[in-house]
């Protein structure tokens, strides 16, 4: 691009799009994620940057996503996608942090010094997609097209091949938590015959608000159905974040009591279910788990101990847990709130292939289905809908309903907190978010308290996506996981600078 064109950009983001406040704002978990009226020249800016990291990629495509996933309507945030689908390289997370910091004035020098110093040949022809969720914020549509026809393809070739038995059953409920997902879903509702009956909810229509009492993250951290949807006993429900690319189940049994199937129970069904494909196919290949702290303390004993599998724990953030998924043959990753895929490494696929081809009859059976099953998957980081169509297949393998599925194991009461503090970046934390290193004198604190309850476990870590420091504490009644968490937002308040109301006990 010839400079006085480039000149035309800076002057475009002067006028149209001004950096309008000095809040410091950093590429966080999931790209940059805060109030929408904070974010118009940060958005603008990223589709420089993303341009610019087109051109290094010798103009492969770059993806733009405005999207602020499972927070509430006033938030919004962009991410940037590279060629393969995955999260942005993080050595990049800095320049885009420099990008969206400079002052209006310093972001032409600004450009020009990050064009140097990523090489990027300008002459080159770059190649941007923007995608967008449902908020009145977001500014420009794309559709995913080809994508879900081909999920819903494999999935009703699978699902041919395998006869609804047991405690199965086809119908499913599903709470879109009135965002995108949702929606697509009642688009391809039709397509999928008895396969799968859907009944869905919130999907945004009767005032219902994005993730607003609903939702992914609403259902996982409250541990309440969300408003919206009827409820029968014993109904599975899949219940979706705002944009499509969490997915948590949960049932209501006969008193109306909730019981959760999170991220943990998604993992150690998909991871359970592929084990006994690979070894009725005969392959060698070695499967592994990778969890965050947040996992419950029982899931991560049910897989090491009951599933032999091994478990990375990694840093909170899919980009994380992706990254250490690709160590194994096939790398079975989800965080507990229901954020994940399944990566099958290229050797894990031509051996796969091969014996479908050339295996004994009953293991070119199971090579040929998990094939079927490879091809369901996003392997780029997962997303709601592909999940939900692996676990319906899962569960229809086994003929198991919702009461064989959480049979499994039984989760340790938790709670999730969130506590105000003046700069949440005074918490530091090591050994994958489970320990805390500042502000000093914290962690012993925290281990003090938990050392109080049987099956204890707490942590605590500054968000990348809200204004606020979580806490994580588990312990053998819900009632002492309630009382230790609060105790331990309390420790946060007092240690780490809060604001507004003491948390209460
Ligand atoms: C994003 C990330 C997830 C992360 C979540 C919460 O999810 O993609 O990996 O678990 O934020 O992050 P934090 O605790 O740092 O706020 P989503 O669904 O909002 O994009």
């Amino acid at each position: 691009m010839p400079p006085s064109s480039l000149r035309v950009v800076y002057a475009f983001a002067r006028e149209m799009h001004p950096k309008t406040s000095e809040v410091f704002i950093q590429y966080g978990t999931a790209g940059f994620r805060t109030k929408a009226n904070l974010l118009e020249h940060v958005v603008y800016r990223m589709g420089l940057l993303a341009v610019i990291r087109s051109r290094v990629k010798n103009g492969r495509t770059i993806g733009i996503m405005i999207t602020a996933s499972h927070n509430l309507e006033p938030d919004n945030g962009v991410k940037l996608i590279d060629p393969d689908g995955e999260m942005l390289e993080q050595s990049w997370e800095e320049i885009a942090t420099r990008l969206a910091n400079v002052s209006d004035n310093d972001l032409e020098s600004t450009t020009e010094q990050i064009i140097k110093e990523v090489n990027a040949d300008m002459a080159l022809k770059a190649s941007v997609f923007i995608g967008m969720d449902t908020r009145n914020t977001s500014i420009i549509k794309c559709y995913i097209i080809g994508y879900y026809e081909k999920i819903v393809g494999a999935f009703k070739n699978i699902r041919q091949k395998l006869p609804v038995g047991g405690e199965y059953t086809t119908t499913l409920y599903v709470d879109g938590a009135n965002g995108v997902g949702g929606k697509k879903l009642n688009i391809i509702k039709k397509s999928l015959g008895d396969e799968l009956d859907l009944v869905l909810y919130n999907l945004g229509g009767n005032g219902g608000k994005l993730n607003l009492n609903c939702g992914a993250d609403y259902v996982k951290v409250s541990q309440q159905p969300p408003v919206g949807v009827e409820h029968k006993p014993w109904q599975r429900v899949a219940s979706l974040d705002g944009d499509g690319d969490r997915i948590v189940y949960y049932y209501l049994d006969d008193k109306n009591n909730m019981h959760l199937l999170d991220g943990d129970r998604i993992a150690t069904l998909l991871a359970s279910y592929i084990t006994q494909l690979l070894s009725a196919c005969g392959a060698q290949l070695r499967l592994g788990l990778v969890q965050t702290a947040y996992a419950n303390g029982a899931s991560t004993q049910y897989i090491t101990q009951q599933l032999k599998v091994p478990v990375t724990c990694v840093k909170t953030g899919v980009k994380h847990l992706h990254h250490a998924a690709q160590e194994y043959d096939v790398g079975v990753y989800f965080e507990a709130n229901g954020h994940g895929t399944v990566l099958y490494s290229a050797n894990a696929k031509t051996i796969i292939a091969k014996i479908a081809e050339e295996g004994e009859v009953e293991q070119r059976k199971a090579a040929a289905l998990l094939l079927q099953y490879i091809d369901m998957t996003n392997e780029t980081v997962g997303d709601a809908l592909s999940d939900l169509f692996l676990v319906e297949t899962a569960l229809c393998a086994r003929g198991q309903g919702v009461r064989q599925w959480m049979e499994a194991y039984t989760d340790l009461p938790c709670r999730q907190l969130k506590v105000t503090v003046q700069d949440r970046n005074a918490i530091s934390t090591t050994d994958a978010e489970r320990v805390c290193t500042s502000p000093e004198g914290l962690q012993t604190r925290i281990e003090e308290l938990v050392d109080g309850y049987s099956s204890g476990r707490a942590f605590v870590r500054p968000s990348g996506t809200e204004d606020v420091v979580r806490v994580y504490a588990e312990a053998d009644t819900q009632q002492s996981a309630d009382k230790l968490a609060a105790e331990v937002a309390q420790a946060v308040f007092d240690m780490a600078g809060g604001v507004g109301n003491r948390p209460v006990l």
